[in-house]
């Protein structure tokens, strides 16, 4: 019987309705749903993972069985074993150790959303009573919502609109990375909207922009303050906004007297008129939005580029109008897993032991009791409670057993082997655990060190309820196309249900009173009246909310009601309240004598159309389209340096070397370079030492996640700038090819 499913494909963040056909429970074909809802859906997306989706569901290297180890951790060696040895196995040693170490001692990784429902995910170790989450959202999203909650009391996901008219793509190219959000900025473009970017590379996004800002890496933070000092000093804020509803715009106006604009345009290396314009053009076109990325996320600077993003929002008044930095609010009638279960959060002392967030304070329960009162004046309820613990401070405490021991791991839908910095050091740590467990759907360098490997379901055999942790503009739903077990082919498991099955036997079945993750849709989406079944099929995909100046009612969800020019939060925290800009650890300025040896600025992680970060390096009709990583040098660079299109050059930091191939492109200046980030080579044996699978083209083998370097204020580890050098590799240390 053939069967078409309604689903919602999460391989990438463009997050597309899709229809499944579905054949006696196999896997026919999936393509885009016509009746998708997303304002811009691109209609005919010619996307290379969608088209491979047989090849990627059933291809023989996936995960089907669970796996124990059965040599030296890493060796290549397993036996498969059933669900129940798996699981009864895996929960004896988990108590075994927490009864001897306590709960604290394990530790959880979990990768960027949406995948494994990221609400059960956090029910699991909440039950459990440890804290010690290490995730990537400490470089990716947490830094932009918790700040701007801080800030303003929400955080808006990329509200532009056809209303917008102009938009500020900083540290981002959605071209590539969020091509919904792409699409949008483009119909507002269509509209008259202006465009400014802000990119040391000459991006495709750039390229279209109406002032392209091609800063020095790691100086946004100078830039953005450099606008601030336009906008205060030429008067083109909104003064009666900023009185009603800023607090400490004295306090800002003094600090912005240190950024004049030839300072600014020396940190920078952007030109003081360039500056300017881009100041008076966004703060003179309203309603104007920023789209901000990573460039800001992995950039040193992260805190104060935010304050001061957010500084400019406030004072042209932009914050919760249509086509601005829209506050959508979280869903009413969506239930947050704490709603569901006030009952199990975690205790002081629990609170007490997350490691690192006594430093690294921004991601902290510390901030969540700051804020969260006013966010249940202004939106009913709080805010999603991500508290993360640091994690190259749990790595390294997993090695020194300080500030107590960290024995265990699980890891679900992570790869922190290739897209954690300092890799080589996670390697180390895990290998020193005492139980490893990794959920994930395909082998990868981390399943290589578990002690047991769990097959992971799919999207396309779970069911989804999508509201991007209460941010997105956005509600949506799918349900599961494909069967998780066939007898005799494979034997998956949702994370919920692993989630589940392992509290159970761990004492803890009192808290999973749904039994699988469609149940526990259900009664999160209860109050709206509907199953999720029903939601799939009656509603789908929806806007939340519209309407707009909600602060006029009740203030913004901050402490002083206003939006934060002065942030009364980070001053409590113990932070400089108001923006700054300080040298990143290791540049031509901060390190000149580094610099005679590594010249160049090495930036990296720009996205790659046909990857998902470490993913998809195993399907051939992917991978034919990328087949190898790439570095961008420019052609003076190159030339200088006798590398040729093509050439595998060794790009060498103080921690380390890695091997990608020269694209020769005027997109970076001279002194830059960028390299592609998530590269491994699964075509290579497990059982083989890891040096070349693992190592050679893994540009976090050249960065540094010593907490000393971290962002002090959101515990980011600098992946954005380091000092490299380059060399061409010769015939006999050319391997992949
Ligand atoms: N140098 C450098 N490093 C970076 C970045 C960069 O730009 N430069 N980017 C960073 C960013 S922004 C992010 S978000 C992180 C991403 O970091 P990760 O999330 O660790 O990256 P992925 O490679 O996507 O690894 C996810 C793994 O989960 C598996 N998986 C997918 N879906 C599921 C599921 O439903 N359940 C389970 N159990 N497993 C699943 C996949 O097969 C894959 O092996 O990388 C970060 N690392
Ligand atoms: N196909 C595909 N799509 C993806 C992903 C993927 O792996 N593959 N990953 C997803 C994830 S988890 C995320 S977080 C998003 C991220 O997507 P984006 O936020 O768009 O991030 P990137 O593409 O990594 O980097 C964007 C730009 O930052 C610039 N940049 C580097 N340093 C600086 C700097 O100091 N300042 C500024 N202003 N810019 C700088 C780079 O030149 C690059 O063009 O993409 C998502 N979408
Ligand atoms: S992988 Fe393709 S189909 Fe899936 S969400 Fe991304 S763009 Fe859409
Ligand atoms: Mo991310």
């Amino acid at each position: 019987m053939i069967e078409i499913k309604k689903s919602v494909c999460v391989w990438c963040k463009a997050e597309c309705g899709v229809l499944v056909e579905v054949e006696d429970g196999y896997l026919k074909s999936v393509y885009p749903d016509p009746d998708w809802a997303r304002a811009v859906y691109p209609k005919t997306i010619a996307c290379p993972r969608l088209k491979a989706a047989k090849e990627y569901f059933y291809h023989p290297s996936r995960l089907n069985y669970p796996l124990k180890r059965d040599g030296e951790r890493g060796s290549g060696k397993w036996v498969c074993i059933s669900w129940e040895q798996a699981l009864d196995e895996i929960a004896s040693r988990t108590k075994a150790l927490t009864e001897h170490y306590g709960s604290e001692t394990i530790a959880w990784a979990r990768g960027t959303g949406y995948r494994t429902d990221p609400y059960a995910l956090a029910r699991f170790f909440r039950t459990l009573g440890t804290t010690n989450m290490c995730t990537q959202g400490q470089i990716c999203y947490l830094p932009r919502a918790k700040m701007a909650d801080v800030l303003s009391g929400y955080f808006p996901h990329y509200s532009v609109r056809n209303e917008t008219r102009c938009v500020v793509v900083i540290g981002t190219e959605p071209l590539v990375s969020r091509p919904i959000t792409a699409a949008q900025i483009r119909n507002a473009r269509a509209h008259g909207a202006k465009l400014i970017v802000i990119d040391p590379r000459r991006t495709p996004i750039a390229e279209e922009a109406d002032l392209w800002l091609q800063l020095r890496p790691g100086t946004d933070a100078a830039l953005l303050l450099g606008m601030l000092y336009v906008i205060i000093s030429q008067e083109l804020f909104n003064k009666e906004f900023v009185d009603k509803w800023c607090y400490g715009f004295n306090e800002l106006k003094e600090r912005v007297t240190e950024y004049p604009l030839e300072r600014v345009a020396e940190i920078t290396g952007v030109a003081t008129e360039l500056i300017a314009s881009a100041a008076k053009l966004y703060a003179t076109t309203s309603p104007a939005c920023f789209v901000e990325g990573l460039g800001i996320e992995h950039n040193p600077n992260v805190a104060p580029a935010l304050q001061a993003r957010w500084a400019l929002a406030a004072l042209t008044s932009n914050i919760d109008i249509r086509g601005g930095d829209e506050q959508v609010g979280p869903h009413p009638q969506i239930l947050t897993d704490s709603e569901l279960e006030p009952k199990i959060s975690f205790t002081p002392q629990q609170i007490e032991k997350q490691i690192g967030t006594s430093r690294f304070k921004l991601l902290s329960r510390r901030t969540l009791e700051l804020i969260n009162p006013h966010a249940v004046r202004v939106w009913g309820k709080p805010f999603a409670p991500h508290a993360a613990a640091h994690a190259p401070s749990v790595y390294r405490a997993m090695l020194s057993g300080e500030p107590y021991p960290v024995r265990a791991l699980f890891c679900f839908a992570a790869n922190p082997l290739i897209t954690q910095a300092n890799p080589k050091l996670v390697a180390k740590a895990i290998q020193s655990l005492d139980l490893v467990v990794v959920a994930d759907i395909f082998p990868t360098p981390t399943t290589a060190l578990a002690d047991y490997v769990l097959p992971a379901a799919s999207w396309l055999e779970c069911p989804i309820l999508w509201d991007f942790s209460g941010h997105s503009q956005y509600m949506a739903a799918g349900e599961a196309a494909l069967p998780t077990f066939i007898q005799g082919e494979y034997e998956h498991k949702t994370d919920y249900d692993i989630y589940r099955e392992l509290a159970m036997r761990l004492g803890k079945g009192q808290y999973w009173p749904w039994p699988n993750l469609e149940a526990y849709y259900d009664a999160q989406i209860k109050p709206l009246g509907l199953t999720h079944h029903e939601y799939v099929y009656q509603r789908r995909c929806e806007l939340k909310s519209d309407s707009y100046r909600k602060y006029e009612e009740k203030g913004f969800a901050t402490p002083t009601g206003k939006v934060e020019l002065y942030s009364t939060v980070l001053e409590k925290l113990g932070y400089d309240p108001l923006p700054f800009y300080t040298e990143p650890p290791e540049t031509i300025v901060s390190a000149p004598g580094l610099a005679q040896e590594y010249p160049f600025t090495l930036i990296n992680g720009g996205r790659i159309r046909e990857f998902f970060h470490s993913e998809w390096r195993q399907i051939d009709s992917v991978r034919q389209l990328h087949p190898n990583p790439k570095v961008q040098i420019h052609p003076i660079t190159a030339s200088k340096l006798r590398i040729g299109e093509g050439d595998w050059v060794w790009i060498e930091t103080l921690r380390g070397r890695i091997k990608e191939q020269a694209e020769i492109s005027d997109r970076v200046q001279p002194q830059v370079i960028h390299a592609e980030h998530g590269w491994w080579y699964p075509e290579l044996p497990e059982s083989q030492p890891p040096q070349q699978r693992v190592w050679e083209s893994n540009v976090n083998v050249l960065l540094d996640d010593n907490p000393d370097v971290c962002n002090p204020v959101t515990g980011g580890w600098p992946l954005r700038t380091a000092l490299c050098k380059l060399y061409k590799a010769t015939s006999n240390d050319i391997g992949i090819d």
